[in-house]
């Protein structure tokens, strides 16, 4: 548990991080260290009643969990696999649009998906979203095998691991530079405000104005 009379806010560093700042600003807060330069996992705030820990986005949704975090910020992507696990177990009270990208299905240029899955051909699908992809392919009714990677999916297609992927899409030249081609929408995705279940019972009061200033700043940006 973090300490009574201090909040503890999850981040990871990179993007989700980037985007925080200008809602943390909104509500006020200063961050005194860089995570990119520092090695710091704990930061501190100029409030404070407010920290900061660094941990990787897929754990953002534990910290929080088990209230070593009273609340953060994770992708929907990484919210939909966590709650496969736990089911009801977070506060998902604030869409806070940032980080914003789409899950895709994704294939080699010149491999034929949509006469693939006319023909019923089973794929063989890498992802690091199992639950997403299992769902995304069963709607539609696509005999697929999952093969779970941790991460650069791109490779799998091109070494003959899979024929597709389901990954995530900002800007695409990810996609451009490894000759691989978006061909199917899954979800759309970005950043939510999670926040622990019996810290809003036992802390709201030092939450909610935090819970407000973020809820204003993300719809005004
Ligand atoms: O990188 P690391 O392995 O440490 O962790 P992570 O990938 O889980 O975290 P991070 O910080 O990269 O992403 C955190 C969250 O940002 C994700 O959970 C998403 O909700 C969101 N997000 C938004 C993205 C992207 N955009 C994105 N483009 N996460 C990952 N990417 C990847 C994408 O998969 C591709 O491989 O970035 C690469 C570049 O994308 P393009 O299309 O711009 O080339
Ligand atoms: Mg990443």
């Amino acid at each position: 548990m973090s300490p009574a009379n201090i909040l503890t806010l999850a981040l990871s560093k990179g993007r989700i991080f980037e985007e925080t700042l200008p809602l943390l600003e909104a509500a006020g807060v200063e961050v005194k260290d860089d995570p990119e330069s520092s090695r710091k996992l704990i930061l501190e705030t100029s409030r404070p009643d407010l920290r900061i820990i660094i941990v990787r986005a897929t754990d953002v949704p534990t910290y929080v969990q088990y209230g070593a975090a009273d609340f953060g910020i994770a992708g929907r992507d990484v919210l939909y696999e966590h709650t496969a696990s736990h089911p009801g177990g977070l506060y998902q009270p604030i869409d806070l649009n940032i980080a914003r990208c789409r899950l895709c299905v994704a294939v080699r240029e010149g491999f034929d998906y949509h006469a693939a899955v006319r023909q019923g051909s089973r794929l063989r699908v890498a992802t690091k979203y199992i639950r997403a992809a299992r769902e995304h392919f069963a709607e539609k009714g696509v005999h697929v095998d999952l093969i779970k990677l941790y991460g650069s999916m791109e490779l799998a297609p091109l070494v003959g691991l899979a024929d597709a992927i389901v990954d995530l899409v900002s800007t695409g030249n990810t996609l451009k530079a490894n000759n691989l081609v978006a061909v199917e929408d899954v979800a759309d995705i970005s950043s939510r405000m999670i926040v622990n279940r019996a810290a809003l019972k036992t802390r709201g009061l030092l939450l909610r104005p935090f819970l407000d200033a973020f809820s204003r700043a993300s719809t005004e940006a």
